[in-house]
């Protein structure tokens, strides 16, 4: 698992000014993975927009990528008390986990899915989401600009 954590925001380390960003797997080879679909962007690049996006909306933000399903289950429980609300493309782990799904319900935070491609566009099984349900909204075809609307829009939510 790669996570990183931001410089605190102007809300202090109390963790209410923090976001979670969380990727699931084969996102670390984003880049060089299927440009044609996912982009020619890095995660690297995802993850420095999203820290500057939340810094302009006064939040920090920790982000975390794992290709394993539990240690992306850890890093979302992790969040209770620590993060305001959480950003996650689970990659292939939208379409088959229970878990995770379950993870996110527990911790109860507010949650936006981004999807770097418009999924609904592409095979049949990519159009469930184990997710969405319990999302206060789902990007999906924006490409990396999805994670910059999933942050304003959570920074929006948490002011109000
Ligand atoms: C990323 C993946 O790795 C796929 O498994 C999903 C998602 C779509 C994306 O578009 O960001 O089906």
């Amino acid at each position: 698992m790669s996570a990183e954590t931001s410089t605190p925001s102007e809300h202090g380390a109390s963790g209410t000014g923090r976001l979670l960003i969380v990727n699931g797997p084969n996102l670390n080879l984003l880049g060089t993975r299927e440009p044609g679909i996912y982009g020619s962007e890095t995660l690297e690049d995802i993850h420095e927009l999203c820290r500057s996006t939340a810094a302009r909306q006064g939040f920090a933000v920790d982000v975390v990528q794992s290709n394993h399903e539990g240690e992306l289950v850890d890093a979302i429980q992790a969040a209770r008390g620590t993060a305001a609300g959480i950003v996650i493309n689970p990659a292939a782990y939208t379409h088959t986990s229970v878990a995770i799904a379950d993870a996110l319900r527990a911790v109860a935070l507010p949650v936006v899915e981004v999807h770097l491609s418009n999924v609904h566009s592409r095979e049949e099984f990519r159009r469930h989401s184990f997710v969405s349900p319990l999302a206060q909204a789902v990007i999906a075809g924006a490409g990396v600009a999805g994670y910059r609307f999933a942050i304003e829009l959570l920074a929006d939510t948490l002011r109000s």
